[in-house]
């Protein structure tokens, strides 16, 4: 059986009050991710400064928490095939400018400071992020989808 991963994803406050949620949450169902957890939840300064605890002095810093705090968030903790690395190419790089066309950012956002997903660069980031945001009780794993067996678990289709 081809083992699943987990990522964290954030569709960023601009995300959320431009009534993108639907619109973003449909292109990880549609690809046949599973989401195993999911919040609307507003980001406190403390909670910015662990989430964001590698940028800390740098100069779009203080910009970056006050834009992430502005407004709630809504979490997520997907799971898929290669979820990490396949969920980074579906959200475009950090300049919506330079992502590529299809990607959410390039499609939904204009610049670096509003660029309304955030998505787990690493397995270690993964980790990290899941266990700031959700309890491990939190997390719901004990389903079938539908998808899972016939986007990538053949074992389990019967193919
Ligand atoms: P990503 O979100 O693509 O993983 P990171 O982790 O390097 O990018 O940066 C986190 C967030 O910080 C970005 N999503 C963006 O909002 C902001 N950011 C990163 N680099 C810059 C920059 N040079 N100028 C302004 N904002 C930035």
């Amino acid at each position: 059986m081809i083992s699943e991963e987990r990522t964290f994803v954030a569709i960023k406050p601009d995300g959320v009050k431009r009534g993108l949620i639907g619109k973003i949450i449909d292109r990880f169902e549609t690809k046949g991710f599973k989401i195993v957890a999911m919040k609307l939840l507003q980001v406190t300064p403390e909670l910015a400064a662990k989430h964001y605890e590698e940028h800390q002095g740098k100069p779009f810093y203080n910009r970056l928490v006050n834009y992430i705090t502005s407004g709630p968030i809504v979490a997520m903790v997907v799971e898929g095939y290669r979820a990490i690395e396949s969920v980074r190419h579906m959200v475009g790089c950090t300049d919506p400018v330079k992502a590529d066309v299809g990607t959410i950012r390039a499609d939904f956002a204009q610049v670096m400071e509003y660029n309304a997903i955030h998505a787990s660069d690493s397995t270690e980031s993964a980790a990290r992020e899941i266990a700031i945001y959700f309890k491990p009780e939190e997390i719901y794993d004990n389903w079938q989808s539908m998808l899972e067996m016939i986007t990538y678990d053949q074992e389990r289709s019967g193919v």
